[in-house]
């Protein structure tokens, strides 16, 4: 059973939503994606909810670019938490689809996160879900210890280059 559903607002998006998914992959995370457009396809994007709720999917990502209002439209439609990536595209590089993801009206929060940031989306994802999921919060903090190793291995690799 999925518990994340990805959307994306247009098939374009789908090289830059990749990384999220590559993630949720990589932490055994039961997923979907789809593509569906809050202005495009509205009334596909509210039927994808409804039965995204009745499979039980527990969390939504909506990426979306430009006047990005994908994540904002399936919060007002949902009472799941709704994560929101905002798409770097056109001629604002971004900031249109990061503000239109990021201020919502109060009562309807969109956990935002930064422009592009995919793979930042399936964590956040995987840590709601590991609120409820011991072996996921182990994964989780699995991967934490590997980017620290990670960054202490550059601290040394760097460091040697000038202290002998
Ligand atoms: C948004 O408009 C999509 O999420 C995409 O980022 C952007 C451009 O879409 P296309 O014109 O490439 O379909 O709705």
């Amino acid at each position: 059973m999925a518990l994340v559903l990805v959307i994306m607002g247009s098939a374009s998006d789908f090289d830059t939503v990749a990384p999220c998914m590559d993630t949720l992959a990589a932490l055994g995370i039961d997923f979907e994606v789809t593509v569906s457009s809050a202005h495009r396809t509205p009334e596909r994007t509210e039927k994808i909810i409804r039965d995204a709720e009745a499979a039980g999917v527990k969390v939504f990502i909506c990426a979306a670019g430009m006047a990005a209002h994908l994540a904002g439209a399936v919060a007002a439609r949902t009472l799941l938490p709704v994560i929101g990536l905002p798409i770097m595209g056109g001629a604002a590089a971004g900031m249109d689809a990061l503000l239109s993801t990021v201020q919502m009206p109060s009562g309807f929060p969109v956990a935002t996160m930064a422009i592009n940031g995919s793979k930042n989306a399936a964590i956040f994802a995987a840590q709601i879900l590991a609120l409820e999921d011991c072996e996921l919060q182990h994964k989780l903090a699995t991967s934490r210890k590997i980017m620290a190793e990670e960054i202490d291995q550059g601290a040394m690799t760097i460091a040697s280059r000038y202290h002998n």
